[in-house]
């Protein structure tokens, strides 16, 4: 591996804060030094030759120049070798940062007008915040829904387009604890109309956090499926109604949408489309939420997508204390 092991923060760029950033500071630095050094050589002489030869007086000609071969090939096989070392130093970083070590952890990425989520692989989703341990391999296998965006961590020196339709893939290994932006670096468009100054919106406004942990608190959070354990189970269940978009089958206030609404569901008897009577009770609604269409209640149909998978032991049980509250 070309360039320094050991992480030192640059003069004049972010952080470093992936093992990538080194190579690829040292790429930079290696480019900028050589390309100086080169102008130096080149701008420092011209000057003076410029101001030495001058025609001084009228008429005055030009002495008889033939070439010199040594200096024609010490200005030919320096400058080769220079170039042979800027590209393995610019192929380096390129071919660690295309290949991800085969241990990685997968997490899923989707970028959208204006937002960023992410899926790990136990199908907990995490809108608008990447929680990685440190010290792994992380890969982000990407895609967007509607137009191009791009997946920029400065701090980790990547950067990836997220492509409507296609999959493009990045990797990183967070070396320490502590919280990066995301950007989106591909212009990506405006809300249309007015946009209050406190809710831009937009490409510009299109920001995502990377919350890098220790291992341990890594697994804990995942195991969960991300559940933030301080925060009562009937709050938490609200967050979640509002994040996978429940509301839009289910009222809350006795309206019928497209499914039942939850006003008084809890403890109430319905009846099923085979006939059958079944009370609303923690086990329905945790076998409604995963496996909507066992029992689906008569006159619905049933459309409801499955949860399994997707949403963890403690999320259900967050959203039965929120369906709870709703009398
Ligand atoms: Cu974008």
């Amino acid at each position: 591996m070309i360039g320094p092991k050991v992480a030192i923060d640059s003069f004049w760029l972010p952080k470093q804060s992936s093992t990538l950033a080194p190579q690829v500071d040292f790429a930079w630095d290696f480019v900028l030094y050589t390309s100086t050094i080169f102008f130096l050589l080149l701008m420092i002489p011209t000057f003076y030759f410029v101001m030495k030869y001058r025609r001084k007086k009228e008429g005055e000609v030009t002495s008889a120049i033939d070439h010199s071969t040594r200096i024609e090939v010490v200005w030919t096989v320096i400058p080769l070798f220079v170039l042979i070392a800027l590209f393995f130093v610019g192929l380096t970083p390129y071919v660690n940062a295309s290949v991800a070590p085969a241990n990685a952890l997968e997490v899923q990425v989707t970028a959208q007008k204006w937002s960023w989520s992410f899926r790990y692989p136990n199908g907990t989703t995490s809108p608008g915040k990447l929680i990685v341990p440190k010290g792994k391999p992380v890969r982000l296998v990407m895609s967007a829904t509607d137009v191009l965006h791009s997946f920029y961590v400065a701090e980790f020196r990547v950067k990836q387009d997220a492509i409507p339709g296609q999959y493009t893939s990045l990797w990183f290994e967070p070396t320490q604890t502590g919280d990066y932006v995301v950007q989106c670096a591909e212009y990506c468009g405006a809300p249309e109309g007015d946009i209050p100054s406190d809710k831009p919106g937009g490409h510009s406004d299109m920001l995502a956090t990377v919350q890098v942990v220790e291992e341990q608190a890594f697994k804990d959070w995942l195991e969960t499926g991300g559940e933030d354990k301080s925060v009562p189970p009937a709050e938490r269940g609200k967050k979640l109604f509002a994040q996978w978009g429940c509301s839009a089958c289910h009222s809350l206030d006795g309206t019928k949408l497209a499914g039942p609404t939850l006003k008084g569901a809890f403890g109430r008897e319905e009846e099923l489309a085979d006939g059958s009577k079944v009370k609303i009770d923690e086990n329905y609604i945790s076998e409604s939420i995963l496996n909507p269409n066992a029992k689906v209640v008569k006159g619905f149909a049933p459309i409801m997508p499955v949860f399994q998978g997707q949403l963890q032991q403690p999320q259900v049980e967050a959203l039965i204390a929120f369906i709870k509250e709703q009398k």
